[in-house]
């Protein structure tokens, strides 16, 4: 399959070098630093997955190319401008792929592809979520921390239904791990829990996913998660008091010794996902009264440390 990988941080690294390796046709579109690196001397990848794969790599989508499927793993805050370029440049748009943490990103990416695609078809557009584990070492070079899932839906639309299927055979044929559910929108708040409970605190204190474990960072995971569980029932997610925390604790040891993306991205000094994820909880929180205490200090700190530039330690 052709596949254009838009947005290649480490997970799409990820992606692109696994599916090169089960000879899919991949293009990654990446930062270019990635794409100077990647291009003299390949993409390193350490971990689950060991070797040197030779990717081809650009830095901007380029006119006329025509894959099959897109796999979009830009970070949330980049969802809607990517869909705008995608809209602009793929005549049509093939089904994207949307795998990002957070919620709300369907619709922040039809919106962009709305705006770009200037009449050309509706593109379809396939969400899912992934427990994979991935470090980025430096310019194209990465590690894979860990095993993990893909999650992808069954949609009930004849066309999503289809490109779910196409998604659901690319991933095995590279050897993840894919789960099809009935039901993705539980799976994105399931996964949002325990996003909202690791990131935070694993990006403030500097830790790695392992660590949270122990106190005092334990505590506050908790907390963080108990917010987040009242806040994905009010909004009809009936997740129980032991699937919650069993969710959280599973995900912890599988990804122990990863840093989470949050912090990843603090010591970049890039921007984080902290808005999708505790930013929406408290928006979401708020229009049903709830109040969020721990979240919104966790939102604060992680809104503070951005503006410092800087994450801690290194
Ligand atoms: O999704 C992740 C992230 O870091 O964003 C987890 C699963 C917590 C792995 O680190």
């Amino acid at each position: 399959m052709r596949v254009v990988v838009f947005g290649a941080g480490a997970v799409g690294q990820l992606f692109g070098a696994r599916l090169l390796r089960a000879q899919h046709e991949i293009l990654l579109v990446a930062r270019t630093e990635e794409v100077v690196a990647i291009r003299g001397h390949g993409l390193r990848v350490e971990g689950e997955t060991e070797g040197v794969f030779p990717v081809p790599a650009v830095d901007a989508l380029i006119d006329g190319i025509t894959p099959d499927v897109v796999l979009l793993t830009v970070k949330s805050f980049d969802v809607e401008s990517a869909g705008v370029e995608l809209g602009r440049r793929l005549r049509p748009v093939p089904p994207v792929l949307a795998t990002q943490n957070g919620l709300g990103i369907e619709s922040t990416l039809r919106r962009g592809l709305e705006r770009g695609r200037a009449g050309s078809p509706v593109p379809v557009v396939v969400r899912a979520v992934h427990t994979i584990p991935v470090t980025r070492l430096g310019p194209g070079s990465i590690r894979q921390a860990g095993v993990g899932e893909l999650v992808l839906g069954r949609p009930a639309p004849e066309t999503e239904a289809a490109a779910a299927d196409r998604f659901a055979e690319l991933f095995d044929s590279a050897g993840f791990t894919v789960r099809r559910v009935s039901d993705i929108e539980r799976e994105v708040w399931r996964k949002l829990l325990v996003n909202a409970a690791i990131n935070p605190v694993t990006a403030d204190h500097g830790i790695p996913n392992g660590q949270l474990a122990n106190e005092p960072w334990r505590g506050q995971a908790e907390e963080l998660l108990a917010e987040a569980l009242q806040v994905s029932r009010a909004e009809g997610f009936d997740f129980s008091d032991e699937e919650a925390p069993a969710e959280l604790w599973r995900v912890v040891r599988a990804t122990a010794a990863n840093r989470s993306s949050m912090l990843q991205d603090l010591r970049r000094g890039r921007p984080t996902e902290i808005e999708a994820i505790s930013g929406e909880l408290l928006r979401r929180g708020g229009v049903h009264g709830l109040k969020l205490p721990a979240t919104e200090r966790a939102l604060e700190r992680i809104r503070r440390r951005v503006r410092e530039r800087a994450g801690p330690g290194t």
